[in-house]
């Protein structure tokens, strides 16, 4: 069973800036799953997805992997030979329990597991990369110039998918959204102490953007197609294909 995310149950004197740090790591899934609405449909989708466009003897990216969800669910899916997964995270509490996921089964789809800074690394003949909810912990500039990589390291006709969590320019659409995401909160169990806690700590690090910024951007890099595939709430997934 999952360790229980706590971290926001007792009242905090100063509520920092939010960390992947250790305490996160560990109580990650759980986490993760009571937050983000439609987070295992995504994952399980990623993967075909995967499947579909990964191209033999090409790169997939996993950026901000995490506990590597989706590389284990794109590990699945992928038949393509000598394709190979490489899967990226700052966090080094992330990056070691990471590869203790992926260690734990065999598969005929390597993965490499990097601690690095994605906006540090080379993307090179990729037919898939995956952000999955992690562009929105980079700045805006940040996010600029990683997609352009991104763009620049797919090979044609390979995709990108971006989940994230949005606004919405219309103020009683962009509320009303919200709600019911503190309401899915409610219903995973989450009191009203953690759920403001939360938001006070997260504010400072994630800066959502609209799904019309997102569409801009894709196309403003190059990416000839992009659509929203999944959205519950203010939460989603879009792909790009270049
Ligand atoms: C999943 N994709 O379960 N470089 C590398 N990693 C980063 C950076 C950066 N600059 N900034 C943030 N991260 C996962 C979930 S979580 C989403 C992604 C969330 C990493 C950070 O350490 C964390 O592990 C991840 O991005 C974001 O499918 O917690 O809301």
């Amino acid at each position: 069973m999952a360790n229980k995310d706590t971290i926001f149950s007792a009242p905090i004197d100063k509520i920092g800036d939010f960390t992947f740090d250790e305490r996160v790591a560990e109580v990650f899934p759980d986490m993760i799953q009571r937050s983000v609405p439609g987070y295992s449909n995504i994952i399980s989708a990623i993967g075909m997805l995967a499947e579909r466009f990964a191209k033999p003897h090409s790169h997939v990216y996993d950026l901000g992997c995490s506990l590597g969800a989706a590389t284990l669910s794109m590990r699945r899916h992928i038949q393509q030979e000598g394709c190979k997964i490489i899967a990226v995270d700052n966090s080094a509490a992330m990056v070691e329990r990471c590869k203790l996921h992926i260690n734990a089964y065999r598969s005929d789809t390597p993965v490499e597991v990097v601690e690095a800074d994605i906006r540090h690394i080379d993307i090179d003949n990729a037919s898939v990369v995956v952000l999955n909810f992690t562009l929105q912990f980079l700045s805006p500039e940040d996010r600029l110039v990683l997609l352009q990589k991104i763009h620049d390291g797919l090979r044609p006709g390979g995709i990108l998918i971006v989940s994230e969590k949005y606004v919405f320019d219309d103020e009683q659409a962009h509320e009303l959204l919200i709600d019911l995401h503190h309401d899915f909160k409610r219903a995973n169990g989450y009191s009203e102490l953690e759920i403001s806690q939360k938001r006070s700590a997260i504010e400072n690090v994630m800066r959502p953007d609209s799904i019309e910024s997102h569409r801009t951007r894709f196309s403003d890099v190059g990416f000839a197609t992009s659509e929203v595939w999944f959205q519950c709430f203010n939460f989603g997934s879009m792909f790009a294909i270049k």
